[in-house]
């Protein structure tokens, strides 16, 4: 059985929650305090975060790479498209994700190091920006590559689940990607996943 190491309030480990509820199938989440870590989390993952899964002797860190891995071992539904092409494009998509949205993301969460409010806004800032920019995709788009949901909705739906907690403002203009979120966030694997800390972030 797959044991996933989960943070209750980290946005990476509720993507791979997340993909555990859709998949439907037998797994543990095991809550991790991050602010006080088991020695055995460091043991694991090179670099002392969560999310971890652990299945037999196979040890993974790194949210989408963890989520790649479930979606291969458990193909209902599938969360990867199924065309090379596609698939390519959706890693690089994954990509800039991480590296437009979710490196500030980190500075947001990264509660610990103390970051100054001006680097904070400036986070949030660039996190609007960016986010304004995909709206139009979302238009047409009943999700991120279409009518079919994918990997790319799982892993952007727990930074929109946060605008709030974040303290983000999306101008009149990012309407279609608010009516995307709410989209996501009724599906029952969705619901499913969120933890009691999680519910409460939005207002
Ligand atoms: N890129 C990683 C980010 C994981 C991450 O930043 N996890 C945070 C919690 S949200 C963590 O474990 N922080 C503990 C620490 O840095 O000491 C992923 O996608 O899994």
């Amino acid at each position: 059985m797959m044991v996933l190491y989960s943070g209750t309030i980290c946005p990476f480990s509720q993507r791979c929650r997340f993909v555990l509820f859709e998949k439907g199938m037998d797994f543990e989440i095991r809550d991790v305090d991050i602010y006080h870590k088991p020695e055995s989390i460091s043991a694991m993952n090179p670099y002392d975060k969560v999310p971890i899964l652990v299945e037999r002797d196979l040890i993974l860190y790194e949210s989408n790479i963890i989520n790649e891995y479930i979606d291969e071992r458990f193909p209902h539904p599938q969360l990867m498209p199924s065309d090379p092409i596609m698939r390519a494009r959706t890693r690089l998509f994954l990509y800039n994700f991480e590296i437009e949205l979710f490196s500030e993301v980190s500075i947001l969460e990264n509660k610990e190091m103390k970051n100054d409010e001006q680097s904070l806004n400036e986070a949030r800032k660039r996190i609007g920006e960016r986010l304004i920019q995909l709206a139009p995709i979302l238009l047409n788009n009943k999700f991120m590559l279409g009518d079919e949901f994918s990997i790319l909705d799982v892993a952007i739906a727990p930074l929109l689940w946060r605008l709030d907690y974040y303290y983000i403002d999306l101008p009149k203009n990012a309407a279609p990607l608010q009516k995307y979120a709410e989209r996501i966030f009724s599906r029952p694997a969705y619901i499913e996943a969120l933890t009691p800390s999680e519910k409460v972030m939005r207002r």
